[in-house]
């Protein structure tokens, strides 16, 4: 049996169209309370998956709207229960009286994410896949949104189901031997398993090495502005957030703390940091703003370097440069080119060297450009990237046991030892797709969806 829920799926705000949604037994005759078709049918009597034209009726039966209606039938269908979708005009009041109606029709409040809940527990998606769902909704970016589609097309389902497939397997084999301890797997058999094994390791490997990037398509690339007081490192981050986040002025030393904002650059999503110039300094606060820059810049991914072109370079540039060089990726940037230039890009000891003003808002799409080659283009996000820490955390445990197993039978431990091992490893990966997950811990993950979804 599975109650009735009803839920807006399209948010609380008036929108041109708003979707009420509802799942589960009675589906179809609960709908029928609020809505007639034109075409005369019972939404028991329509076709699956199709639109039909009609009118959203009130409590008393008088027209509210007029609506689409589509209905799925179980198990074809989402959640694989019977569905209705209602497609209404969005004003809440509409939304919150086809509820209503719902409600007085026998359903409940749906929970959050408990149509995509329950599309897990009828099978219709894994739970990588569900939460795939939820990086697709919260995509900032294309590629976001590219890597969470394709995992919701069962990218890491077909990347874990064969390796658990195959971990079972080898299972059933050392089982076998342990019930018939006079027999042993003959050596060849014991080689191929290790090159198996090895195999499935590479794969998980190759998933570990990928959160790093999935961790920056969900939370943003740490990025960081460098540079002596005055060049413009303020003005430059408020240039690309596109409003006045930080205070700038003509007096050097302004910015006296790192400032962060969430911002895509160039299709990348960076959690920008704004620094405090670097300089040596007697002022207490500003000499601790310099500390906090030198950290920042630390942790950074990629660090652009930000210099006043229209003076000479000195010693304050140099040590700025030199941290903005120790990132991983880093960029340099001529400011206030609408000045009279004195430095020129040869002065500066960068792969890419870009030409802005960041008062005037020129050469900005060069700085995204060089940003979007730097990040979008290296390796496609196709959905085999890690994006959270849960899947991150069972890949390195089965990981792990893997290597456990590898050198189990390297050392020709007994099979019960290899047993253990290779449980483990089933056990953490299983975890992946749900199949070996606890009733709480799952709905722990539901519980972050939004209701509707
Ligand atoms: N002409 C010109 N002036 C600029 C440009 N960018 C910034 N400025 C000016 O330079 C001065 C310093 O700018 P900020 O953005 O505060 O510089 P900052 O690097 O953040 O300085 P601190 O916070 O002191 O480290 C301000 O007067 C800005 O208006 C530019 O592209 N052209
Ligand atoms: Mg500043």
């Amino acid at each position: 049996m599975a109650h009735l829920i009803a839920a807006v799926a399209t948010g609380r705000e008036a929108t041109a169209i708003g979707i009420v949604r509802l799942t589960g037994d009675g589906c179809f005759d609960a709908v029928e309370k609020i809505f007639v078709a034109k075409n005369g049918k019972k939404p028991h009597e329509l076709p699956s998956r199709l639109l039909t034209f009609g009118t959203l009726l009130d409590e008393d039966g008088k027209p509210l709207d007029e609506v689409l209606l589509t209905v799925s039938r179980a198990p074809y269908s989402y959640t694989g229960e019977d569905t209705a979708e209602l497609q209404c005009h969005g004003a809440p009041a509409v939304l919150t009286a086809a509820l209503e109606g719902l409600y007085r029709a026998g359903a409940r409040p749906a929970g959050p994410g408990e149509f995509t809940r329950r599309a897990f527990l009828n099978g219709k998606l894994d739970l990588s896949q569900a939460e795939a769902v939820m990086d697709l909704i919260d995509a900032t970016t294309v590629q976001a949104a590219k890597n969470a589609a394709g995992q919701l097309g069962g990218a890491l389902l077909r990347k874990i189901t064969p390796i658990c497939d195959g971990i079972t397997d080898i299972l059933a084999h050392f089982h076998a031997v342990l019930d018939y301890s006079d027999e042993d797997l003959p050596p060849f058999q014991l080689a191929q398993f290790r090159k198996t094994l090895a195999g499935y390791r590479d794969t998980l490997v190759a998933l570990e090495q990928s959160y790093r990037r999935g961790r920056f398509l969900r939370s943003g690339v740490p990025a960081v502005i460098l540079g002596r007081p005055n060049a413009g490192k303020s003005s430059l981050l408020n240039a690309l957030a596109g409003y006045e986040r930080v205070i700038v002025t003509d007096i050097p030393g302004t910015t006296r703390d790192t400032v962060a904002e969430a911002m895509v650059v160039g299709g990348t999503l960076l959690r920008l940091t704004d620094t405090a110039g670097i300089r040596e300094t007697e002022d207490k606060v500003e000499k601790q703003g310099v500390e906090r820059s030198l950290r920042a810049a630390e942790e950074a991914e990629l660090s652009i370097f930000v210099c006043d072109s229209s003076c000479p370079l000195d010693e304050n540039d140099h040590r700025a440069m030199e941290e903005a060089k120790k990132a991983p990726h880093s960029i340099a940037v001529l400011n206030k080119c609408d000045l009279a230039p004195v430095v020129k890009s040869s002065d500066l000891p960068f792969e890419t060297v870009l030409t802005i003003s960041a008062k005037e808002g020129t050469g900005l799409e060069d700085l995204e450009k060089a940003v979007a080659e730097i990040f979008a283009q290296n390796a496609p996000a196709d959905g085999s990237i890690l994006t959270n820490a849960r899947q991150y955390s069972a890949v390195l445990r089965g990981r792990t046991a893997l290597d456990n197993l590898i050198s189990a039978m390297d050392m020709g431990l007994t099979p019960d030892a290899v047993l253990t091992d290779a449980e483990e490893a089933l056990s953490a990966l299983d975890e992946i797709t749900g199949r070996s997950m606890r009733e709480d811990i799952v709905s722990r993950i539901f519980e972050r969806f939004c209701v509707g979804k």
